[in-house]
């Protein structure tokens, strides 16, 4: 992508009603801008970031053995009055009127209608388990929203509902997307650290929170140092196989949201290895039960021929809230520093004289050869080298090509990584090579 092309509106102040750090980068790189309180446009660079975790996300969930639909934002409020949950949710709950005057919400979860669905389309426990997600967007009347994407109104995330015939298999479906998650955020380079919590509106008795610790984050919580370096990346996870061991490794040490905390068991833990922290909430898994299958009558024919309500869970990924979360994790005074798998662009090419013609035709050759796969961003603007650096170090391209009318004398360019500021001048002809 040329620059000079791009819609990429870059702020060089810094916006006064932005309160945190991945709020004001995402505002000053031009990835978004709110359109009313709490509800943002994505532009083109931050919605390259946005696809990015989708796709890790889904990658994840596809390898767990979960299915994709995708059901839709508007929803009926008869369907909530079968949980009981229509009047439970209180004013976070958009409820609109169609124009026979009826009563119609914009979905803040999908619990109701994932039952629903269900309920119609599987009769017989040999059809269990299932376990189907969707990448949607939902939309909660936040009293403050605040921090920009990170607790919007409108915001995109990722559920998915599992199905099984008895506990045993409630906490199979548990384990995976608990592992799954693990997977999922160590994959963006977050260091995701799983939660006793606390389950909320969406009830039932055994959940967890995926925290990435931040200052800036809205939940306090209290952990064992040695889970902040845990590794998950390095194994394969086989999903067939029994995941307890590996959930029982995470969930031995102790870690626990503020409503879940126990100061006791927390002050067992040698002092050194104690962390009071804050965090920012990810994801959230539950398994309820048969909080929704008992009202809504999700039953399903048993092994014995009876009849069983159908046990379930309930597992979320904020998709929009870590492109903030990623931000505040990783950041430096110049601007955002991406991880390589969610970064808008892998390459930032630097044109630093583009009316000389002989630079513009080396970087033109640099282009095509990199630009095949439409990784590249190359700044092709008729403006100064300190702004063309300035603003590549806000938008947070892992690598920066950097060519000039003094290295190609030479033959070179230069070869910058951003996120540790090492610069190597390369011979022209061994950068494409270097980067791929
Ligand atoms: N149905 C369950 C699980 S699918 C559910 O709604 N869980 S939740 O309420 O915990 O939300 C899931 C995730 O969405 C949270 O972990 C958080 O990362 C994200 N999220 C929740 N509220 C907001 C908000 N106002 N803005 C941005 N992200 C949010």
């Amino acid at each position: 992508m040329r620059m000079s092309q791009y819609f990429l509106p870059t702020l060089k102040e810094t916006p006064a009603e932005a309160q945190i750090v991945s709020h004001r980068l995402m505002l000053r790189a031009g990835l978004i801008r709110q359109t009313s309180a709490g509800i943002y446009a994505w532009l083109p660079l931050g919605l390259r970031v946005l696809r990015n975790i989708e796709r890790i996300v889904r990658e994840e969930q596809d390898a767990s053995g979960a299915q994709e639909v995708l059901m839709p934002t508007i929803q009926s409020a008869d369907l909530w009055r079968e949980s009981g949950r229509y009047d439970a949710y209180g004013p976070e709950m958009l409820r609109i009127k169609d124009r026979h005057e009826r009563e119609m919400l914009y979905g803040p979860t999908n619990e109701e209608m994932i039952t629903v669905l269900f309920r119609d389309g599987v009769k017989s426990y040999r059809d269990l388990p299932r376990n189907l997600y969707h990448i949607q967007w939902k939309f909660r009347d936040e009293v403050r929203p605040r921090f920009g994407v990170m607790r919007g109104r409108e915001f995109l995330m990722k559920d998915n509902y599992s199905f099984d015939i008895d506990k045993e298999g409630a906490r199979r479906s548990y384990n995976k997307m608990f592992v799954a998650y693990l997977r999922t955020f160590a994959r963006m380079g977050l260091k995701a650290i799983p939660m006793r919590a606390d389950t909320g509106p969406i009830g039932g008795d055994l959940s967890h929170e995926f925290i990435v610790l931040a200052d800036t984050g809205e939940s306090a919580v209290f952990c064992h140092r040695g889970l902040v370096d845990k590794d998950i990346l390095s194994r394969e996870i086989d999903y067939d196989s029994d995941l307890q061991p590996i959930v029982n490794e995470w969930t031995s040490l102790y870690a626990a949201t503020d409503e879940m905390h126990d100061k006791a068991a927390f002050e067992k833990i040698p002092e050194g290895d104690r962390l009071a922290a804050r965090g920012i909430e990810v994801g959230h898994i539950f398994y309820f039960g048969t909080k929704y299958s008992a009202p809504m009558n999700a039953i399903v024919t048993g092994p014995n021929g009876d009849s069983v309500n159908v046990e379930m869970g309930s597992y979320g990924i904020g998709v929009s809230r870590l492109v903030g979360g990623i931000i505040e994790a990783s950041h430096d005074e110049a601007g955002i520093v991406w991880p390589e798998t969610v970064a808008p662009f892998k390459v930032a090419l630097l044109n630093l004289k583009p009316d000389d013609a002989t630079v513009s035709a080396a970087c033109q050759k640099l282009y095509d050869a990199l630009g095949a796969s439409g990784q590249v961003l190359y700044d092709d603007r008729d403006l100064r080298p300190g702004a063309k650096f300035a603003d590549m170090d806000l938008i947070g391209i892992p690598w920066q090509v950097i060519v000039g009318p003094k290295g190609l004398v030479a033959g070179k360019a230069e070869v910058k990584n951003r996120k540790t500021g090492q610069r190597e001048e390369l011979a022209f002809d061994d950068v494409v090579p270097r980067l791929a």
